[in-house]
């Protein structure tokens, strides 16, 4: 079973004009240092850069004629930081005063594709010849300053912000209820409670989600609904949610749970489950209500053999390591692939997104137990905690049949049936 992650669709595409800050042709107005970082691209980067009025100019050339995004590599202890942008000695109208937030540490490279002020991508019109960029220090605050990257606005080398046009047109890629959603629409056979909502398609299959600020969907259009989905509610002390199974016998039952922050989803199926089966993919963020696109590249590295990988605020863990990939099928996509369990002939596998809870382990955990799959809502969270945080524990056990057993830690229990 899968997580996907699609990107923004293709267009036109234009060369990628890539230059190191440390290749830097002139610095005015004071001083910086070239340093040594194995963190950073080609090794090094800009640093030591506090003094407003402090600029650094690189030289560049254009091939192709267009209008460019714009992408910085930079880590930065503080949490923020401002730069002013000019190309050729003239400020880019919108980037005079850029914030660049915190990454955490001076150790800790990230980068970030700078918005416009529609609040999309801002988009800088470059002849082809050779060209300057300019950064000048608007405040007091240093940054180490790593590379530049002009691209065009059909890849997505790091999070991208979107300009509502843009979260329209993203809309139209998706299938009507995962649209919806993604406008902040929803509808009444929805499954909703407080952070979390599940849009459901009208032949009763999910179309997207959304956990908090990050919206998860799928890519491509309905395929028309050629059979119906047979779904039940399912309420439990704190918990709703939907236990769907498929018209046919051997395709995978689950059941999705929420308890308004985080949301649960259980798949079981009696035979083997396809390992590149996909499901949900993780899209857009809201940052201080803005959408952003989200790049597969980092969540692809932040995923490699871990159980959980955060996004944003919400943490995806799932019931094994995550083995992602990023593949292309119109869209660019990461999956997040992991191994389903299996007892008997059944193949179950689980995941969980919702905010981390600490101490403990809130990360889903799955495990065979005899001749059954149990499934822990979480690895270990002190029941105090749990109550804390409003999230109610519980565990599934899944049978040979696929059939399961949902039981909270109040003792509650819920049958549900082998699909
Ligand atoms: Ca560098």
């Amino acid at each position: 079973m899968g997580l996907l992650l699609a990107a923004t669709a293709a267009h036109a595409q234009l060369p990628e004009i890539r230059f190191e800050a440390e290749d830097f042709a002139q610095v005015t107005g004071g001083e910086v240092r070239v340093l040594d970082r194995p963190e950073a691209s080609g090794g090094r980067c800009v640093s030591y850069w506090e003094e407003p009025g402090v600029a650094l100019t690189c030289a560049f050339e254009v091939t192709e004629t267009g209008e460019y995004c714009l992408t910085l590599g930079y880590a930065c202890q503080w949490p923020d930081t401002r730069r002013q942008v000019s190309i050729d000695g003239e400020v880019v109208p919108g980037l005079e005063d850029v914030l660049l937030p915190g990454t955490g540490s001076w150790a800790d490279f990230r980068a970030i594709t700078l918005a416009g002020p529609d609040g999309g991508r801002a988009r800088i019109p470059l002849t082809a010849g050779a060209h300057t960029l300019t950064l000048a220090n608007v405040d007091s605050r240093g940054v180490a300053w790593d590379y530049a990257l002009l691209h065009g606005s059909e890849t997505l080398p790091a999070d991208a912000p979107l300009s509502d046009e843009e979260l329209r047109e993203l809309a139209e890629e998706l299938p009507a209820a995962a649209a919806r959603l993604l406008l902040g629409e929803v509808a009444e056979g929805d499954l909703h409670s407080g952070d979390v909502t599940v849009a459901m398609r009208s032949s009763g299959g999910v179309a997207a989600f959304r956990v908090g600020d990050v919206f998860f969907g799928m890519p491509g259009r309905d395929r028309g609904v050629a059979s119906e989905t047979i779904v039940r509610a399912v309420e439990l002390r704190g918990l709703h949610g939907r236990w769907l199974a498929p018209p046919d016998r051997f395709g995978t039952a689950f059941v999705l749970l929420t308890d308004g922050a985080s949301l649960y989803c259980c798949g079981a199926r009696a035979g083997s489950m396809p390992p590149t089966r996909a499901v949900h993919p993780p899209l857009v963020q809201w940052r201080q209500g803005r959408p952003w696109l989200l790049a597969p590249e980092p969540l692809r590295r932040a995923a490699a053999g871990a159980r959980q990988v955060m996004i944003g605020d919400v943490a995806v863990s799932a019931d094994a390591r995550f083995r992602p990939s990023v593949a292309s099928a119109g869209f660019p996509i990461l999956a997040l692939m992991w191994t389903p369990l299996s007892v008997g002939g059944a193949t179950v596998a689980a995941w969980k997104i919702g905010p981390p809870v600490t101490p403990g382990n809130s990360a889903i955990a799955g495990r065979v137990v005899g001749e059954e799959v149990v499934v822990r809502s979480s690895g270990y969270m002190y029941p105090a905690l749990a109550q804390f945080y409003g999230m109610p524990q519980f565990e599934v056990r899944v049978r040979p049949d696929a059939s399961m057993t949902i039981t909270t830690d109040a003792g509650e229990m819920l049958e549900l049936p082998a699909p």
